[in-house]
């Protein structure tokens, strides 16, 4: 062991940011945080050591094919000469940058400025879609795509409602150390989801509705709200929000019949769950990547066309009022339930620094703390301590710029993402790849992404380093190296900075000493995290904006143009179709490992009652098939989840998916030794 132990760090499995330091056996141990008040860690938390065995240790460069260890200087070389080649045959839109939800604040921050300094907003994340639509509609309706409040203020709300989520499982420390004492306390919990999940345990109500029709069943219970009038917060909404009456407007116009029909939930279900909403002194939300409606769906969507939707204060976008989020930011609305302790809206943020990779400006439309690119103050504030000004046209997202490789986009630089996974076709993402005249990727382990690469730089993991990264209550932690890397791997921070002082060698733009000048950078050109530096960053981290002590953001006006929260608009009631099959839907992580329930196996969690219609039963091994895709798996039975939905974790469920169809059939393995995957 080294003469000094090692400083506590942050854990890199997910975004609730649990603090931990290094163990016995290598293993790591947890250590009392503000996300981690007992010191509890889950078992990724554990292993959080455990970086894997195979790493890239050394830089490569693609040589008659292969790709050849080199040193640091010749792929630094290669790489320049590859972006700068791509520069002068198509300009800076030519290029794309995509990284960094493992990366922290300064590491995004460089690759933004990295992208921008060389003349393009083509810089995003794809963790960001996760959660894409409930950030917009934060974004565009109260002012920050975040989380509203702290996580200790989940014991102080009366309900929780958690929409399309599984923080029993995703979030396990957050969920063991805030939601289930709560809920031991007598807060009510609601979980709307369309099948059930060990967040399902723990709820007094389950809502299931059909899968998609989220939107609707909160435009639902906003009607049932909305009815006797006494649930509404007048004083709240006459003084606080702008928009009630064309909402008021469009819940009356709601086909309620038609709504109830689409949902497929019971009238009587909604009502209890409306009278526990209007009783509620304090209720709060929290929203998973179930009520996306897909990431894939929605990949693309988040694109703003130069006009800034926050700047048309009254033109609030309609399309708001058709998302799950938006109707359930209505709900909060709407009864008076943001802006105070123990209420608003959770965004279950999903990897490590996926909040700060956007806080950060890894985003195409959006500057360092969430300024529009197209805001000429905001440019300005940039140019300021940058030397050069950002270019003034949103840059294209994560999906549109893999679509564009090879036919307008023609060199990228890659850091700590995997779209040869991340994208549900492989074969399609491999080819895209391969239309690239210069593909630079920087990372920790070898992926089906970097099998690619033109350039192959060996990168720090998060254990590894140092820097700071921001958890799913805007907590802002420092990160502190607590080995390695091996063998010549760097860190994103060093390689960026490298590369960004090759880049412009005359300018200065990237000469700094260590993380905390990049930090205190972004702190003088982030209006979210200014007043804070590096130094400042104590053991409990501090969460954005740092003016405001106990989390709870806007307990006084909203972060929109005239301070208010704006309402969005109910319906349109989907249409519903006959079924014709099983509706399949995923969740997890393609990466994810196997499910614990299950003995080591991906279960189909299914209705009894569909079960037994296809003669098959709890533990069964069965085949699950759409068109000529099969894949082999066994039976979880569950009752509370709805009749013709299904469930598969998304490592699973990947291949039937990729065909495009939802829809499959279940039938028993025929050969009963069938070996379930
Ligand atoms: N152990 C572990 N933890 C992780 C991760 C991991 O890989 N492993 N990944 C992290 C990441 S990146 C993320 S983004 C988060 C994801 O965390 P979650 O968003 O909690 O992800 P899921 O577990 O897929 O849960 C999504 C739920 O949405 C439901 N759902 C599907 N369709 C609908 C619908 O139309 N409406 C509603 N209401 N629900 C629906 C599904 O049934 C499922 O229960 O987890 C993070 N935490
Ligand atoms: N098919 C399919 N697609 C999916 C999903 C799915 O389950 N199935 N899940 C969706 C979800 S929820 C998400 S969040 C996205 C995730 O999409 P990605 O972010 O692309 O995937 P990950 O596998 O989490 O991580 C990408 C890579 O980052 C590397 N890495 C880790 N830490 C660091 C670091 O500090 N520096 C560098 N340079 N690299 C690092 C890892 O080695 C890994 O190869 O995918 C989405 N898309
Ligand atoms: S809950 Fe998340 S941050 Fe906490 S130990 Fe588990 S993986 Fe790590
Ligand atoms: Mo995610």
């Amino acid at each position: 062991m080294s003469d000094r132990p090692s400083p506590p760090t942050v854990c890199p499995g997910c975004a609730v940011g649990c603090r931990l330091e290094p163990g016995e056996d290598s293993r790591a141990r947890g250590v009392v945080g503000a996300a981690n008040p007992n010191g509890r860690l889950c078992r990724t938390g554990i292993d959080a050591f455990d970086v894997g065995d195979e790493r890239l240790v050394r830089p490569r460069v693609r040589h008659d094919g292969d790709l050849r260890a080199v040193s640091w200087e010749t792929a630094y070389d290669r790489a320049i000469a590859g972006l700068e080649a791509v520069l002068a045959a198509h300009g800076p839109d030519g290029l794309a940058f995509l990284g960094a939800p493992h990366s922290t604040n300064e590491e995004n921050y460089l690759l933004g400025k990295l992208a921008r300094t060389l003349g393009t907003n083509n810089v995003d994340n794809r963790a960001r879609l996760c959660h894409v639509s409930t950030a917009r509609a934060l974004r565009e309706r109260v002012g920050w795509p975040a989380t509203t409040n702290g996580l200790a203020d989940l014991g102080e709300a009366d309900l929780l409602i958690v929409a399309g989520a599984n923080p029993a499982e995703r979030q396990p420390v957050a969920f063991d150390g805030f939601v289930r004492p709560a809920v031991a306390d007598g807060t009510t919990l609601v979980h709307v989801d369309p099948v059930g999940n060990r967040t399902t345990r723990l709820a007094d109500v389950h809502l299931a509705p059909r899968p998609g029709t989220d939107a609707t069943a909160f435009d639902l219970l906003n009607a049932h709200l909305l009815d006797g009038g006494d649930a509404v917060d007048e004083a709240f909404v006459a003084e606080r929000t702008r928009g009630y009456d064309r909402f008021a407007a469009s819940v009356a116009d709601l086909d309620r019949e038609a709504a109830v029909s689409a949902t497929g939930v019971d009238e009587s279900t909604i009502a209890r769950v409306a009278e526990l909403v209007a009783d509620a002194d304090r209720v709060a939300a929290l929203s998973g990547t179930g009520i996306e409606g897909g990431t894939e769906e929605v990949d693309g969507t988040d694109h703003v066309d130069g006009a800034d939707p926050v700047d048309g204060a009254d033109e609030v976008d309609a399309r708001n009022g058709a998302t799950a989020a938006g109707s359930l930011l209505d709900l909060l609305l709407v009864t008076g339930n943001v802006g105070r302790r123990g209420t608003g809206l959770f965004v279950l943020r999903g990897l490590v620094n996926e909040q700060g990779a956007t806080d950060a400006g890894c985003v195409p439309d959006r500057l360092p703390g969430h300024r529009p690119v197209t805001d000429p103050d905001a440019r300005d504030r940039i140019e300021a301590a940058w030397g050069v000004a950002p270019p003034a046209t949103p840059g294209k997202t994560a999906t549109e710029l893999l679509s564009a490789f090879g036919d307008g986009v023609h060199g990228a630089l890659v850091v700590g993402e995997n779209p040869a996974v991340s994208k549900r076709d492989p074969d399609w993402i491999g080819r895209r790849l391969d239309a690239l005249d210069a593909l630079v990727v920087l990372e920790v382990a070898p992926s089906a992404t970097t099998r690619h690469a033109d350039v192959l730089l060996p990168a720090a993991a998060g254990v590894e380093k140092t820097g700071t990264v921001t958890n799913l209550e805007r907590r802002v932690q420092r990160l502190r190296r607590t080995s390695g890397p091996p063998g010549d791997a760097r860190t994103d921070f060093t390689v960026l900075r490298d590369l960004g002082r090759r880049l412009f060698p005359t300018d200065g733009y990237f000469e700094y000493a260590d993380v905390s000048a990049v930090f205190d950078e972004l702190s003088r050109v982030a209006p979210t995290h200014q007043g804070l530096s590096y130094a400042d960053i104590d053991a409990e981290g501090r969460r954005w904006p740092f003016e405001d002590d106990d989390g709870v953001l806007y307990r006084e006006s909203f972060e929109t143009p005239d301070g208010r929260a704006a309402f969005g608009t109910a319906g349109p009631v989907p249409e519903v179709g006959p079924a014709d099959g099983l509706h399949l839907i995923a969740g997890g992580r393609a990466s994810e490992f196997p499910d614990e329930d299950a003995g080591g196996n991906r279960p189909l969690r299914m209705h009894p009652a569909d079960a037994a219609d296809r003669g098959v039963d709890a533990g069964e091994p069965v085949v699950v098939s759409a068109g000529a895709v099969a894949v082999e798996t066994v039976v979880a039975l569950d009752e509370r989840g709805r009749r013709g939905t299904v469930h598969l974790p998304a490592a699973a469920a990947d291949p039937l998916l990729r065909g495009g169809t939802s829809t499959v059939a279940v039938e028993p393995t025929s050969d009963p030794r069938g070996e379930p995957n």
